[in-house]
């Protein structure tokens, strides 16, 4: 199996007293992309500024205490220098009252000058043992630093699995014998670059790409343009995680083929109920338009086709939620057919009609249902909504959104039963 390393920038062989020292704060920037596996460079940082303090401390009382012992050095120097004066004037003294006077200062010089010197060595013996901590704290900072370069590489080794087969889609990958679901890199045709995707891949060698999973709240959707173009959230493994792959990967993924692509809409509600939704002939347009949605027809599944829209009890309902058509629209980045801008009041981004009845990055709501109150001050329906299953005021639990092409469907275990409908491409 071939690993990833995702990289992990540690700069603590260059450690140094400096470090300590300098004013610089470790400055935090969360990485978005894998950085939940691998300790980021921030974990580092954070542990060498909970260190500095005290290392602060002990440097600036080693500095004192040198500059200390440098001012008793200087003035034994002088003793010195002054006793040799004395004496040698005392040699050239000939009255001997002067002599014994001299004599005694002397003594009392040589006292002084050995006191002195025994306060100089206790403090080059609290220096030493200054040294000699600061050498241990060293050593030990050492230690935790291999520690935390191990760890960082090694859960990234563990963690990020990504199987070695390539394609150009999930689909491509399984024909090419891959027979695990799991994160593989996919390179669409027009791609400039490959990049990673979650494969669920089945018994049957049916491979789905997935582009759209929400499983538990913890990722918020309401995000911006760019956000929505590049993706957001996390891609795993075992499929734990909620992620959004991103418009222009959509982009390139559903329109690379002359064998059309199924959209499948998988959704579980908080009894634990599955239903399903598919789109034929799946397509999500450049960016020049927006990434406009289109599909031929509503292929099949037990959810209903909500993405054609919703009688809420106008007859003109229908026509405005209906999705097929319909460009992108982000919070910064208003598309939709509304007088207002859907995607700001429900803090989402989504094929916006004016608004929706199929909202699958709306906001997450635990326990499903929810009221006009719960929707914060717009008071819209902002949920995870299918409204052919479940009403507009119940929000979804897990949703995933994921393509395959239309041939699988005749060919691998998963032909619906449900009616054919051509709907045509709209003229919305
Ligand atoms: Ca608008």
């Amino acid at each position: 199996m071939a690993l990833i390393h995702v990289a992990c920038f540690l700069i603590l062989c260059s450690i140094s007293s400096a470090q300590f020292r300098g004013d610089s704060d470790g400055v935090c920037a969360p990485d978005d992309g894998f950085g939940k596996y691998c300790p980021t460079t921030c974990g580092v940082a954070d542990y060498l500024q909970k260190y500095k303090p005290s290392m602060d401390k002990e440097l600036d009382e080693m500095e004192y205490l040198l500059e200390e012992i440098s001012n008793l050095t200087k003035g034994a120097q002088d003793k010195v220098t002054y006793m040799r004066d004395s004496a040698t004037q005392a040699q050239k003294s000939n009255p001997p009252d002067y002599y014994i006077k001299r004599s005694s200062n002397m003594l009392d010089d040589i006292l002084r000058f050995e006191r002195s010197i025994i306060e100089q060595e206790s403090k080059i013996y609290e220096l030493e043992r200054m040294l000699g901590t600061n050498e241990k704290q060293m050593l030990q900072l050492k230690q935790l630093s291999l520690q935390l370069e191990q760890k960082c590489q090694q859960p990234c080794q563990d963690t990020i699995k990504i199987e070695p087969t390539t394609g150009k889609d999930c689909q491509d990958i399984a024909n090419k014998g891959a027979r695990t679901s799991g994160l593989y890199f996919v390179k669409p045709m027009k791609a400039t670059q490959q990049f990673l995707v979650y494969c669920d891949i089945d018994s049957t060698g049916s491979g789905w790409t997935v582009l759209q999973r929400r499983r538990d709240g913890t990722l918020d959707f309401s995000k911006n343009w760019i956000q929505y173009k590049e993706g957001f959230g996390y891609l795993s493994p075992d499929d734990t995680t909620e992620f959004w792959i991103g418009n222009e990967k959509i982009h390139l993924l559903s329109t690379q083929s002359t064998i059309p692509y199924i959209l499948r809409i998988e959704m579980t509600d908080w009894e634990g109920a599955k239903k399903h939704a598919d789109y034929a002939m799946f397509k999500v347009g450049p960016e020049v338009d927006m990434y406009r949605l289109t599909y031929a027809y509503y292929y099949g599944g037990d959810a209903g086709d909500a993405f054609d829209g919703f009688d809420f009890g106008d007859p003109s309902d229908k026509f405005f939620t209906s999705h097929n058509g319909m460009q992108f629209s982000t919070a910064d980045k208003d598309n939709d057919r509304y007088e207002g801008n859907c995607a700001k009041q429900d803090r989402s981004g989504w094929w916006m009609n004016r608004c929706h009845a199929a909202h699958l990055n709306g906001r997450y709501y635990k326990d499903g249902k929810y009221t006009e109150k719960d929707a914060g001050e717009n008071g819209f329906d902002n949920g995870i909504i299918w409204a052919t299953w479940h009403s507009r005021w119940y929000s979804m639990k897990e949703t995933t959104m994921k393509m395959i092409p239309i041939n699988r469907m005749t060919t691998g275990g998963d032909q619906q039963t449900g009616v054919k409908q051509f709907g045509g491409l709209g003229d919305i």
